[in-house]
């Protein structure tokens, strides 16, 4: 059964900077799922993604894949010959719940989980790579990078699905979307403090971009075709292909 997110249930003397460590990676899945809105229909879009842009003996890359949704996703969608699956993660509790978690179901997709800073990871060969909800983790001087180095590793034809909690410019409807956003986890059974404290936990490790970002750096890295596919209060996910 999947074990219920408390971390932030009870009032916290001091709240210490999110991280991915055993405590987060054991409640990962339910999570997500309350607090990100459209989590499923992502996950599932990119298994759909997957079926359609597969290429015979192509890398899937799963990047910052904590347990693996995207893998499984991908994995479950695609049936072309030659193809291998690269989910990476920096956090141990995540790549070790994730393992776990892909050798619960069967398949002749080889899928190899590596622990390891997506920032110093060499893509090749790439028909599919999926960044979902990981870009906003990284230090913002090392994002361009990272996408530049994206699109080296991809073949003609090949799509990058980017999913990103983004900012609004003009404060009135960025405070809007942020409302919309606590109304949807408070539906999801979150108190106001867990919302508050969860919050605070996130605000020198998670820093968004706005969508305008977003669509500037996937142009300056080389991506001519893109658009945004989903998006649901300040969640989006874009697609670019090369
Ligand atoms: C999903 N994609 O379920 N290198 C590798 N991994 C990293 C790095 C890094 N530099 N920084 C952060 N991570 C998943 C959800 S969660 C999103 C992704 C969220 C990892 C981090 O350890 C965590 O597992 C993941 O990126 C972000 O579709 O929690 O909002």
């Amino acid at each position: 059964m999947m074990q219920k997110d408390v971390i932030y249930a009870e009032p916290l003397a001091h709240i210490e900077d999110f991280r991915f460590d055993e405590q987060v990676a054991d409640v990962f899945a339910d999570m997500i799922q309350r607090s990100v809105p459209g989590y499923q229909t992502i996950v599932q879009t990119i298994g759909k993604l997957a079926a359609r842009y597969q290429q015979a003996d192509s890398h899937y890359y799963d990047l910052g894949c904590s347990l693996g949704a995207a893998t499984l996703a991908m994995r479950r969608n695609i049936n072309s010959s030659g193809a291998r699956i690269i989910a990476v993660d920096n956090s141990q509790a995540m790549v070790e719940r994730c393992e776990r978690h892909l050798q619960a179901f069967r398949s002749e997709v080889p899928v190899e989980v590596k622990l390891a800073d997506i920032r110093q990871l060499e893509i090749s060969n790439a028909a599919m790579v999926v960044i979902n909800f990981t870009l906003q983790f990284l230090p913002k001087t090392d994002r361009d990078a990272l996408i530049a180095n994206i699109y080296r590793g991809m073949k003609p034809g090949g799509i990058l699905v980017l999913s990103e909690k983004i900012l609004t410019s003009e404060p009135e409807t960025h405070d809007l979307l942020i409302t919309l956003h606590h109304d949807f986890k408070r539906a999801n059974g979150y108190s106001e403090l867990e919302i508050s404290q969860k919050r605070s936990a996130l605000e020198k490790v998670m820093l968004p971009d706005t969508l305008q970002e977003q669509q500037q750096r996937l142009q300056q890295s080389g991506f001519v075709k893109q658009t945004v596919w989903f998006q649901c209060f300040n969640f989006c996910s874009l697609v670019a292909i090369k």
